[in-house]
């Protein structure tokens, strides 16, 4: 049998790649802001509901770059139950992470222990909305307001979600996306921000900030980078928006069957559908109660790998555990966020994902006796 992996790209059928390749041969015009590009912006600020929205080679350099363009100094508050690309981001412009403890309902901020975080020296939040779970963007919006602080959410994971009919990309001063290839949407690597239009040269900064900084020919303002989405990915994301719809409808199928097998089991914790939001079905994260139990994640983890059925740890360890970052930090500060990171295993979840597949690993895990 083939190995079971914790998710499976999704791609579009190949013939259409291809013939959307053909265009590409016949300009040369390969990236820089090429024909599919702009397209796909287009397409994706309509899809997003987003005001203003900036194309770029991958998920991490659109977040790391929006924080640039913000020119922020001091601490930023922001969680560490998230991927490694959120905290580097934060200090490889120069910035000092604050790590605020998760909410055990679905492992979001705490927005009640933000307050408790802020200094003289805070100059923005930076939440993450993990697993596709909606951060309480309302609370954390008075809070910013209250002492003047810019909010850029982590929306990696939050594709095509919509609060209240509003559209995820909507909240704070710019929230990032990620399409790479293990996303609901993917350009392959890709990634994008999307803010207010009315923030002083966000846009031009954004854009420059991609392109070496340069303005034109002659004037280049900015230490930028190089973070170019070409024309392949884009290529890649126009074929796959056209499924998207059809591939989350799938996703929800597997959703919906996991949680047949696995709602309400004694020491086994579901994230509840939150109130008031379209899920896209981006991760099945399940936490396990040793002291219920008398087993843990660890164990179930192990187990499954037996079975060629391969899920992931996301997210352990926390960042702030991360040798690079373990010396300055106790994750202790974040009990939740520490233990939810303990006890956390995200299952296989992709649109092809048979329901038969569920019900086996669904099986495995309740068949299990330490
Ligand atoms: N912020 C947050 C909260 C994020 O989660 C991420 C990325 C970012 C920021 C940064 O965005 P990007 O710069 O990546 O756009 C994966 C992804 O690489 C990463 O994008 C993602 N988060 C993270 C949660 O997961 P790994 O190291 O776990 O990936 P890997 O290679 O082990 O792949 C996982 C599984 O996916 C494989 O077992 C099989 C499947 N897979 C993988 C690849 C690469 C495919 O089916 N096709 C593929 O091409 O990080």
């Amino acid at each position: 049998e083939t190995p079971i992996m914790v998710t499976r790209s999704s791609l579009p059928p190949l013939e259409e790649y291809v013939e959307m390749l053909k265009p590409i041969w016949e300009s040369a015009w390969l990236t820089n802001m090429g024909e599919y590009h702009e397209e796909l912006k287009r397409q994706l600020k309509r899809f997003l509901k987003a005001t203003e929205l900036e194309l770029f080679v991958n998920g991490h350099m659109a977040l790391e770059l929006a924080l640039q363009a913000m020119n922020l100094q001091g601490e930023v508050i922001t969680t560490p139950f998230t991927f490694a690309s959120t905290t580097h981001a934060i200090v490889r412009n120069g910035l000092t992470p604050v790590f605020c403890d998760i909410n055990d309902r679905d492992y979001t901020m705490d927005a009640e222990k933000i307050e408790g975080l802020i200094t003289e020296k805070t100059c923005a939040i930076v939440p993450v909305h993990v697993y596709g779970n909606i951060c309480d963007v309302d609370r954390i919006h008075e809070i910013a307001q209250k002492h003047g602080l810019k909010v850029i959410y982590d929306a990696a994971h939050t594709f095509g979600v919509t609060y209240k009919g509003r559209g995820v990309a909507t909240f704070g001063d710019a929230s990032m996306f990620s399409f790479h290839a293990t996303k609901v949407f993917h350009t392959i690597e890709g990634g994008a921000v999307c803010f207010n239009g009315e923030q002083n040269g966000l846009k031009e900064d954004l854009y420059g900030l991609k392109n070496f900084g340069i303005r034109n020919e002659v004037v280049v303002d900015a230490v930028g980078a190089n973070s170019k989405m070409n024309e392949f990915q884009a290529a890649m994301g126009l074929c796959n928006l056209r499924h998207l719809d059809g591939e989350i409808e799938k996703r929800s199928r597997v959703v919906a069957r996991y949680r047949e097998h696995l709602n309400g089991v004694p020491g086994i914790k579901l994230v509840q559908p939150q109130k008031d939001v379209k899920p896209n079905y981006a991760y099945f994260p399940v936490v396990f109660d040793e002291t219920v139990l008398g087993y843990g994640r660890d164990d179930i983890y192990e187990m499954l790998k037996q079975h060629d059925i391969f899920t992931r740890k996301y997210f352990y360890p926390l960042t702030s555990e991360f040798q690079c970052y373990s010396d300055r930090y106790d994750a202790k500060d974040t009990p939740v966020a520490l233990e939810t990171s303990k006890r956390v295993l995200t299952l296989p979840l992709y649109a092809d994902l048979d329901l038969s597949d569920v019900d086996r690993i669904c099986e495995l895990i309740l068949g299990y006796r330490a």
